[in-house]
């Protein structure tokens, strides 16, 4: 990786940055491309780093309508976890942890994944139960995952309310170690960056406004930069899915709603781990740079603005304090709103489709972030091979259909 000295830093400053050497290429369009990824956030961009770097694939292009990271990749809570109830989804959240253990050195590039450990707060007896029946499933399967109770908890998070008499009492947790955080835009930069030293065409204001099929094939899309044609495409395009599906004639089971974060003032480092409560509705880490990074349950309506409602803030910061009356007194200093698509099993769709050439990479819902190198290396697998990965071959379309859902709601520990 290169290396800035303070003296280049500065000269760079008052340059306006005009020396500082571009991280990726600003790629012009070419007419064909083997596949074209739509959507340039971390799970696009992880997708043609695999397929340049795993399956040989490098006339690829990531068709971004705005820039890279700026969808929900940069907009989330960077909560890193695999403690999912099914052996369907724990694998495959799985999977990405252990990318993500080794990511930093594969793309040369610090995500500063901080396995700091994820605790989720069990506040009544049923609530206590889900956890164990969790715990114990995790461990069957090989994932790291214990109980642990009040005391516990209140010896690892001194400042964490564990009275009794809390309306909310907390009764224990599930605690999963190997969890964590990461550095939500540093992903998609080291991705873009490493993709784009493999040949992939990285381009950023290229909005994708119609995809060309012929013959039940896949032909190309129709952009804000022209038609560009390609054998195959994979719309990985989160709170768009639906409306980029629709292009090529497809509706998905999927809903999309805000989701909304918020960020504090910086202060000492007070909270080492990450604290999340599906019962209060609230979830809150502290990032390197000093902010408590606090998020909300989804806005109940659908909608495609990245904002949310006013109520949700008031909840999730009664939540926040309910937990951690400390913080009562710490001063905001921004939020903002992303939009997720959810689909009724709240997992997600990592798929072919009826048309030939056509993968859809979508329905993460709240909780996608954490399987970004994950979603990458099965969906770059099902593109490059036209079948899917045993990872994700449970997540197809058909399930739908077929009925095999996998429901994971209570895992997903963010309120639907
Ligand atoms: P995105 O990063 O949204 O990328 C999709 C890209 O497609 C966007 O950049 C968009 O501009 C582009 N696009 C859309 N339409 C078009 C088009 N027509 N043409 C070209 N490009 C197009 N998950 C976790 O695991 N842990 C968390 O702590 C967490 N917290 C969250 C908090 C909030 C507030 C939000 C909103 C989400 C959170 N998530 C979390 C969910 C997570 O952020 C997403 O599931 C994940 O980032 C999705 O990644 P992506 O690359 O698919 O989507
Ligand atoms: O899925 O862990 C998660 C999550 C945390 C915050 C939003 N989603």
């Amino acid at each position: 990786m290169k290396r800035y000295s303070a003296l280049g830093l500065l000269r760079n400053a008052l340059s306006h940055n005009r020396n500082w050497p571009e991280a990726w290429r600003s790629a012009e369009p070419k007419k064909h491309y083997d596949a074209i990824i739509v959507g340039g956030g971390g799970h696009g961009l992880a997708t043609a780093y695999y397929l340049a770097k795993v399956h040989g694939m490098r006339n690829v292009a990531v068709l971004e309508k705005g820039w890279i990271g700026g969808g929900n990749t940069g907009r989330n809570t960077t909560i890193v976890r695999s403690n999912y109830l099914w052996t369907e989804a724990s694998l495959l959240y799985e999977k990405s942890i252990q990318l993500w253990e080794g990511l930093s050195q594969d793309l040369n590039y610090n995500v500063m994944f901080s396995q700091r450990g994820v605790y989720n707060i069990g506040h009544s007896l049923q609530d206590m139960r889900d956890i164990e029946r969790r715990v114990n499933a995790n461990r069957l399967v090989g994932i790291d995952a214990e109980v642990v109770d009040a005391a516990q908890i209140k010896k690892a998070i001194p400042h964490i309310n564990t009275s009794a008499t809390a309306r909310y009492p907390i009764l224990g947790a599930s605690l999963q170690r190997r969890a964590g955080v990461a550095r939500h835009d540093a992903v998609a930069w080291g991705f873009a960056r490493a993709a784009d030293a493999l040949g992939v065409d990285i381009i950023e204001q290229c909005e994708v406004t119609g995809i060309d099929v012929e013959g039940g094939k896949v032909v190309g899309v129709q952009s804000s930069r022209g038609r560009i044609g390609a054998d195959k495409i994979g719309v990985v395009v989160a709170g768009n899915a639906s409306v980029v599906a629709a292009m090529a004639g497809l509706r998905l089971p999927i809903e999309s709603h805000p989701l909304q974060a918020f960020v504090s003032e910086p202060l000492k480092p007070v909270l080492d781990t990450v604290v999340m409560s599906g019962a209060v509705h609230g979830y809150i880490s502290q990032s390197d740079k000093g902010e408590l990074v606090i998020g909300a349950g989804i806005d109940a309506y659908n909608g495609y603005g990245q904002r949310g409602s006013f109520p949700t803030i008031e909840h999730t910061m009664q939540a926040i304090i309910e937990l951690f009356p400390i913080f009562s007194r710490v001063r905001m200093l921004r939020l903002w709103g992303g939009i997720v698509d959810v689909c009724p099993d709240a997992c997600p769709i990592l798929s072919k489709t009826p048309i030939d050439g056509l993968f859809l990479n979508c329905g993460w819902g709240t909780g996608g972030f954490k399987a970004t190198p994950g979603s990458g290396w099965v969906f770059a697998h099902t593109i490059a091979n036209d079948e899917p990965h045993e990872l994700n071959a449970p997540f197809s379309l058909e399930r739908f259909t077929s009925g095999a859902l996998i429901d994971e709601h209570g895992a997903a520990a963010v309120a639907h």
